[in-house]
């Protein structure tokens, strides 16, 4: 049994939702373990280390490794049980596509959607004040308009068909979607509505729910 190692509202969404896209059961093939941010500092609980030193989700247990960085992860998945044709063939001239969105999502995605929130926080100074908070504005601004290019210009972020690499920028996206920034981009809109009309999307997020619920 894989042990997917969760927190609420985190990337290890993206693990529930890959499982369910290559056909994995929850409760037959996998089981998930969920802890509890910190409500103050929303970091992972101290308990974490006890898995993994570097303690951050998600992490894979799978017989006695335990994985963590959600790409790693989705990749080590895909290539221990097979891919489900979520990966197009090295000759496929959307490869280099795959390639490059799959890594732009914890490579660059991430960082001016991180620095806004901690500035935000008020962690750099009074919020939207800072030098900070100024270079998190342009990186965000600039991030949305290669995101909304791509997707008025194709259907999913590696050409026609679904890939795993939306299951790693579609994370990102649905987090721009929950930051209430989605609103001025009609492709990502019309992008994070196809990806909750997948099933095995709308399946991940029952399962995530009703694996905290019962934290
Ligand atoms: N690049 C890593 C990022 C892991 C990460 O920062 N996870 C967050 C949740 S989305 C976390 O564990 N935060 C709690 C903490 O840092 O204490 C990945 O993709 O897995």
């Amino acid at each position: 049994m894989l042990t997917i190692i969760h927190l609420a509202t985190s990337r290890s969404d993206r693990l529930i939702w890959l499982f369910e896209e290559l056909g994995l059961e929850f409760g037959r093939d996998y089981e998930i373990r969920t802890f509890e941010r910190d409500p103050r500092t929303q970091r992972a609980p101290a308990e974490m280390k006890a898995l993994h030193p570097f303690a951050k989700a998600p992490m894979l247990r799978d017989g006695d490794r335990v994985l963590i960085e959600s790409g790693a992860i989705i990749e080590y998945m895909m290539g221990r049980y097979g891919d489900a044709g979520l990966v197009p063939k090295t000759s496929d001239p959307d490869w280099p596509d795959y390639l490059q969105w799959f890594h732009f999502a914890e490579g660059s995605a991430m960082l001016p959607i991180l620095l806004d929130h901690f500035q935000a926080a008020g962690l750099a100074g009074p919020p939207g004040e800072s030098e900070l908070a100024g270079m998190a504005k342009a990186g965000m601004e600039q991030l949305f308009a290669f995101i909304e290019s791509t997707l008025t210009e194709r259907t999913w972020l590696a050409g026609d068909r679904f890939t795993a690499a939306d299951v790693m920028m579609g994370w990102v996206v649905e987090m721009i979607d929950f930051r209430g920034e989605i609103g001025p981009y009609p492709s990502m809109q019309r992008y994070v509505e196809a990806i909750r009309a997948r099933p095995a999307r709308q399946r991940a997020q029952k399962v995530s729910s009703e694996s905290t619920a019962s934290a």
